[in-house]
């Protein structure tokens, strides 16, 4: 038992502790306060119910095979205009010998996105997995976000459920989280407004989820939304989780604003990025995990936010680009051993997992998922 400053806190308190849902003003609260404290003892209190000591990682390496998008995103410095110099589209082979380039550890995990190329087509992307899947079959293909899925759909005259089988027979394992932003419409309009909405976004997760692949999700913060939009894209979450149970990790996104067109905003605080980790944890009682992502929190914020509420750090990741070109100063990736040392240095249980949670035994150079 702990104190509890914020008098606010202790229905919520009382409902934590007793198992119950909080609802979506209970969230607002949980936002508004600044007794981190509590809150954070709620979350690990959730967090050690859920998973007790253990932390999940994994070996896995990201690849971005190109930066061309047509959406604009105020939001984003990664996505580049197709006759921009400094844009750059990989070549199918150029895909292949990447994946296997970095350390010598074996990966478990591909993670792939990109942005909307114009030209690339549905056929392109599946040669690219399929060319995946023969050089590393051992290795799961978590790949595009719910944004590639629906504009590939478009380009291509066909359903986003034809699109989402024919990548999946090509090899796609499951999907990432990313494009979600905030789903509520007057932000997104001004922060992501060529992207789908917030309803396209969670209609094609149900739709992949029907088909049997699992995905994570993520909610962008520290831009221009408030308490209320965060609170609402938790509750909306939750209820698509509680109707198709595919989501397997959440992972808040702390906003950067170097080279975007909201660079005036401020970057967000150590506070802030704990805060939303402890009130995803108790407001999504049913998403199994929460990912302190180190690249985006640094890995002295995402080592506290294990205390927190969080229960995976994500990966080795070797190459990250979406956030180094927002101005990210944290490493390109890190080694396996420097996040067992991050994880048993915050007192808690290091286990190397795959994408979907099973854990992996390993020596340097192959990996056996326990089952
Ligand atoms: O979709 C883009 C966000 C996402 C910026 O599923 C930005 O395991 C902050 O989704 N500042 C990509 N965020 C990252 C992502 C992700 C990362 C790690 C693991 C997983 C997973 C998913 O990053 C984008 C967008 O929401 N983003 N630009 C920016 N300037």
């Amino acid at each position: 038992m702990t104190v509890i400053d914020d008098a606010r806190l202790i229905p919520i308190r009382r409902k934590v502790e007793a198992g119950e849902r909080l609802s979506f003003d209970d969230g607002v609260t949980l936002y508004r306060t600044s007794d981190i404290l509590s809150v954070g003892y709620l979350a690990n209190l959730v967090r050690e119910r859920m998973h007790g000591d253990a932390t999940y990682f994994n070996v896995n390496r990201h690849i971005n095979p190109t930066d061309v998008c047509v959406a604009s995103c105020r939001l984003c410095a990664f996505g580049k205009r197709v006759r921009d110099p400094k844009a750059y589209t990989m070549s199918l082979d150029e895909v292949w010998h990447r994946a296997g380039e970095g350390w010598s550890e074996a990966v478990t995990e591909f993670h792939i996105v990109g942005g909307l190329h114009p030209e690339l087509t549905l056929d392109w992307y599946c040669e690219m997995l399929r060319g995946l899947k023969q050089r590393f079959p051992q290795v799961h293909l978590k790949a595009f976000t719910m944004v590639e899925i629906a504009y590939l759909a478009r380009r291509g005259g066909i359903s986003i459920r034809e699109t989402l089988e024919r990548l999946r027979d090509a090899g796609m394992d499951s999907m990432p989280g990313g494009g979600a932003e905030i789903f509520n419409e007057r932000v997104r309009r001004i922060i992501c407004d060529h992207k789908i909405d917030g309803n396209e976004w969670l209609e094609t997760a149900r739709t992949a989820h029907q088909l049997g692949l699992r995905s994570n999700c993520t909610m962008l913060y520290g831009h221009i939304e408030n308490d209320e939009d965060r609170a609402d894209h938790l509750v909306k979450l939750r209820a698509l989780q509680d109707e198709t149970h595919g989501f397997v990790t959440f992972i808040p996104l702390a906003f950067h604003p170097d080279n975007t067109a909201l660079q005036h905003i401020s970057k967000t605080t150590g506070f802030a990025d704990i805060k939303n980790i402890a009130v995803a944890r108790l407001m999504l009682d049913n998403i199994p995990h929460i990912k302190a992502y180190w690249v985006m929190m640094t890995p002295r914020i995402a080592q506290i936010a294990l205390r927190f509420g969080a229960d995976d750090l994500d990966g080795t990741i070797v190459e990250e680009r979406i956030y180094h070109d927002a101005g990210a100063t944290t490493e390109q990736g890190l080694r396996r051993a420097e996040l067992l040392q991050l994880i048993r240095k915050a007192g808690r249980r290091p286990v190397e997992r795959d994408t979907l949670y099973r854990p992996v035994e390993r020596s340097e150079a192959t990996f056996t998922v326990l089952v």
